[in-house]
């Protein structure tokens, strides 16, 4: 598990935001919603190859649990991490507060990693905009502060966004191989911005 030609990726964030769901969402194409929720215990692995342009890159994704509990060994899969995706659930401050956290000693422990802002359960809004408890121009404030390679709003049940998420790291992967450097860029993806009159934001989760 985990060969050397693959890109190490890490999936964290507070519990039951949805890391589990993202990564089977990704790799397998599949969202359960009926199964009852099963908290990951320790770390889950799956490696999933990606091709941009004429380019490939496997990335070996590694989901972590979100629970205090296991929050030390969390830390372990920080090491060598190229990328990590920073999960919050957008209809929960909470878990955006402590995917800040997640960011702080990410940066501090290992700063080679790029980060991958992502808010999760965008189909929640979809038919109520009143359940967001975190907007997308504050993620965006953020991610754009800590050169986050994106932030983007994805839900694993509709799949929206979670194809464009893999890609974006992929191609920033590809990108360092090429160049022997990674450039951090935030670019917005399938999302639209605040509007004039006021501070909500709308995600289009259509697919
Ligand atoms: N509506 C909705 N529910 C989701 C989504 N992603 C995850 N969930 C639900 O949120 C709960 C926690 O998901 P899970 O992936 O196990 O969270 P984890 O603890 O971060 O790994 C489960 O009941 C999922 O069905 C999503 O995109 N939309
Ligand atoms: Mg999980």
């Amino acid at each position: 598990m985990g060969s050397k030609a693959e890109k190490k990726v890490i999936i964290v964030g507070k519990y039951c935001v949805g890391k589990t769901a993202l990564i089977n969402r990704f790799t397998k194409n599949k969202f359960d919603e009926l199964s009852p929720y099963h908290p990951t215990i320790g770390a889950a692995f799956a490696s999933k190859q990606v091709t941009v342009g004429r380019k490939d890159v496997t990335l070996g994704i590694w989901d972590t649990a979100g629970s205090e509990r296991f929050e030390s060994m969390t830390r372990l899969y920080f090491r060598g991490a190229k990328a990590a995706i920073v999960c919050y659930d957008i209809t929960d401050k909470s878990s955006f507060d402590k995917a800040m956290s997640y960011i702080k000693e990410l940066t501090e422990t290992n700063p080679e990693c790029r980060l991958y802002l992502c808010g999760t359960k965008c189909d929640l809004i979809v038919s109520n905009e009143n359940r967001r408890d975190v907007s997308y121009n504050e993620a965006m404030l953020y991610g754009r502060n800590i050169g986050a390679g994106i932030v983007v709003e994805t839900s694993s049940k509709t799949g929206a966004n979670v194809g464009e998420l893999f890609v974006k790291i992929a191609k920033d992967m590809i990108t360092e191989t090429a160049k022997g450097t990674f450039e951090k860029s935030t670019e917005r993806v399938g999302l639209e911005f605040p509007s004039q009159n006021g501070s909500r934001t709308s995600c289009r989760c259509s697919r």
